[in-house]
């Protein structure tokens, strides 16, 4: 993985070339039909010409992270400079969603985590630091260690895919899933951790009642000495402190 000061230093086309990171591809409800998620490469183009879908763009186009160092900028929210889904993604509460990222590598392993936030309003205007996320669900380390397994093995296993429930009883209206995975080949140095959130927009129908408890913004969520984001994968252990705030009970 090229550090930060290295990606800056390329040339687009080549950064897109020397990447084998991920986005999110595409979503099914219930593995129903196959719904666009995004693409970094539609951030440039003009207005009306890329798809119009639920995944929000952001300037990942080397399908790249966002370091500890950037945990206090609205970047960690929804990836870099990120720009809101033009669309929903339909689903009622209780509904699973199948995240297809359309690759990652093996050495990327660490936790994957999803948050929901509630848009005051349309989630097709909304902007990153305005929201405020509530972990539903999250899952990490598996078993071994140096580097062991990982829930990131598992979606590897699974065509490169990873469920997530809309919690059942979720009352009714727009909300971003934030769903991330933090890579943790080089977390055991300082800043050497890797954010790869990625947000979509869902309207969530269905006959829920139970509002999203009380969230946090996503410049909030992470310190860069967190001992699950400061975390020697290359080593001896038994166990991984998952970061970011509880999974909410809804
Ligand atoms: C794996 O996912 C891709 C989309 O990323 C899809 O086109 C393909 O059909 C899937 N393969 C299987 C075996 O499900
Ligand atoms: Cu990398």
């Amino acid at each position: 993985m090229p550090s930060l000061a290295t990606v800056a230093a390329f040339s687009l086309p080549l950064v897109q070339l020397a990447s084998a990171h991920g986005h999110v591809a595409g979503i099914t409800v219930n593995g129903g039909t196959w719904i666009q998620g995004t693409d970094p490469n539609w951030y440039y183009q003009p207005e009306g010409s890329a798809p119009t879908t639920p995944g929000w763009r952001a300037l990942n186009q080397d399908n790249g992270f966002v370091a500890p160092d950037a945990y206090t900028s609205s970047d960690i929210a929804c990836h870099k400079s990120a720009t809101p889904g033009q669309t929903y993604i339909e689903a009622n509460s209780g509904d699973t969603l199948t995240l297809y990222w359309n690759t990652w590598p093996d050495s990327h392993k660490g936790p994957i985590i999803n948050y929901l936030a509630q848009c005051s309003g349309e989630c097709t205007s909304a902007t990153a630091g305005s929201l405020s996320f509530t972990k539903i669900s999250e899952a990490a380390y598996l078993s071994g260690s140096n580097p062991g397994d990982w829930v990131t093995d598992t979606m590897i296993a699974q065509n490169f895919t990873s469920d997530v429930e809309i919690p059942a009883g979720l009352a009714p209206g727009n909300y971003v899933l934030r769903h991330e995975i933090i890579a943790l080949h080089s977390a055991g140095n300082q800043n050497g951790a890797q954010n790869y959130p990625q947000c979509i927009n869902i309207k969530v129908g269905g006959s829920g009642s139970n509002t999203l408890p009380t969230g946090t913004a996503a410049t909030s969520l992470y310190t860069p000495m967190d001992p699950g984001i400061l975390f020697s994968l290359y080593g001896s252990f038994d166990s991984y402190p998952i970061p970011g705030p509880e999974v909410a009970t809804i």
